[in-house]
């Protein structure tokens, strides 16, 4: 065999290595999930193929859209509050988003590095995203009258995103829900809120048989009308139709305040939690995603006060190194646009997921746990140190008897000088570290970092 044919041979095995390597989204075992069913449904319990896909892709776009967006006021809640009731259920009448497209929304997500996508299928209002065979107060009934989800759902299959739906279990605008708001006039009769979950489980499963959805991100959970019982009867009735959705903690009654975490996982049903406009707690044991607003309010607000690109970047990083997802809301226009001034900002985060994603995606969280100057993800035997305090010239991290690391460098950049000692690693911060939000240290060693055990850096 010439030397030129075993050189064309040998490319092409590392071709194919390394495009297997990075076709690989993580190599992180199979989680044992603990989440699932709740107490009525003990051996159901949460998909561990969809948990590992939605844990590798670690940050989403979350989307809060509908009529209200004509108003510029927020979803659901200023419906009988700043908007009058009658005003309110008839913006519809009016809703034409004549620049809405799809694909422009999925693309921008892309570029802002985002991985996965969930939109409101239904808020609190009521109003129908999609044309539902139960109720004309949706989009099929609007000037605009297109089946916006669907361009969605098709949207995300086409550019490799995965797509999710939230829907809002509370109805204040169906008659047969039995709890109103905003000084809602209409007679409660109890014995309608039997005719409300009929309604309310034949939308979930337009959703799950008609959308594909990937995610049910359940919400309004919180209100006396839906019980324990309902929670896990509605979770079992979606995996019976599809096994591998994944379904957040407020399908039931367990999720606590805004920490969003489920108090008893074994009695109550879900798979992830859900902590809101907060970053969660470090948890390696139970999977959680926050949902956080770019600006003030999770629907089209004009002159919303929208956080930086820093302020993301870094919430991201602890997110993630909290063993998080982050779940970014944008609130589009009533035209269909997303707001100029909040694509700069998606777009200004995905800059900085360019260079540094690789310490994100398909990462899990720690060894060291997240604060204002640091936070670290893994994966194998390398550890992701994300440096948020550009200050620090020097960085010292402990670590076990017996681990070393063998290679430093920035993500992105150059090697990096660092001492093995006992029981620590110092890293010697280089003088040209780049002007981003953050810089990553890329950290091999020579153990799997998954089995080192947490703990606290100064
Ligand atoms: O009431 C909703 C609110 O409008 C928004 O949808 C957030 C984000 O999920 N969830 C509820 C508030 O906890």
């Amino acid at each position: 065999m010439t030397t030129e044919t075993m050189k064309t041979q040998i490319s092409s095995f590392l071709l194919v290595t390394l495009l297997l390597t990075a076709c690989t989204a993580s190599q992180e075992p199979l989680p044992t999930p603990v989440g699932g069913g709740g107490e009525a449904n003990p051996t159901l319990k949460t998909n561990a193929v969809a948990l590992k896909n939605f844990q590798d892709r670690r940050f989403g776009m979350f989307v809060h859209w509908g009529p209200i967006s004509i108003k510029g006021t927020e979803i659901g809640w200023s419906r009988g509050r700043e908007v009058p009731i009658n005003t309110y259920d008839s913006l519809y009448l009016q809703f034409n988003p004549v620049n809405f497209n799809a694909d422009e929304w999925i693309g921008l997500a892309k570029e802002a590095g985002m991985k996965y996508f969930v939109i409101t299928s239904k808020h609190h209002d009521g109003f129908a995203l999609w044309p539902s065979e139960y109720t004309d107060y949706d989009i099929a009934s609007t000037p605009y009258k297109k089946d916006v989800l669907k361009d969605m759902e098709l949207a995300c299959e086409k550019q490799g995103i995965l797509f999710g739906t939230y829907h809002s279990i509370l109805d204040w605008h169906h008659p047969d829900y039995t709890t109103r708001y905003g000084g809602d006039p209409r007679p409660v009769d109890p014995s309608t809120m039997v005719n409300y979950k009929k309604y309310l489980f034949n939308q979930v499963k337009e959703l799950v048989q008609s959308y594909h959805t990937n995610i049910l991100w359940f919400d309004g959970q919180w209100e006396g009308s839906w019980t324990h019982q309902d929670g896990m009867e509605l979770y079992k009735y979606i995996r019976d139709m599809r096994d591998d959705i994944l379904i957040n903690n407020r399908v039931d009654k367990g999720f606590k305040g805004m920490a969003g975490m489920t108090d008893s996982i074994a009695k109550d049903a879900g798979d992830y939690g859900t902590p809101e406009q907060r970053i969660g707690e470090f948890n390696r044991d139970y999977p959680w995603e926050s949902c956080i607003t770019v600006g003030e309010q999770w629907a089209w607000k004009p002159n919303d006060k929208l956080k930086s690109v820093d302020e993301i970047v870094h919430t991201l990083i602890k997110a993630v190194g909290g063993n998080g997802n982050l779940l970014l809301n944008v609130g589009p226009m009533p035209d269909g646009r997303i707001e100029p001034r909040q694509a700069e900002l998606l777009k200004g985060v995905g800059k900085w997921l360019k260079v540094n994603g690789e310490g994100v995606y398909g990462t899990r969280g720690g060894p060291f746990m997240p604060n204002d100057k640091m936070a670290s993800t893994h994966v194998g035997q390398v550890i992701y140190l994300h440096v948020m305090d550009k200050s620090l010239k020097q960085i010292e991290l402990p670590l076990p008897q017996g681990v070393k690391a063998t290679r430093v460098n920035v993500l992105g950049g150059k090697s990096v000088s660092y001492d093995n000692r006992d029981r620590e690693l110092l890293i010697r911060v280089p003088e040209n570290i780049p002007d981003s939000p953050a810089y990553v240290l890329k950290i091999r060693i020579n153990r799997d970092a998954g089995k080192i055990e947490p703990n606290e850096i100064k």
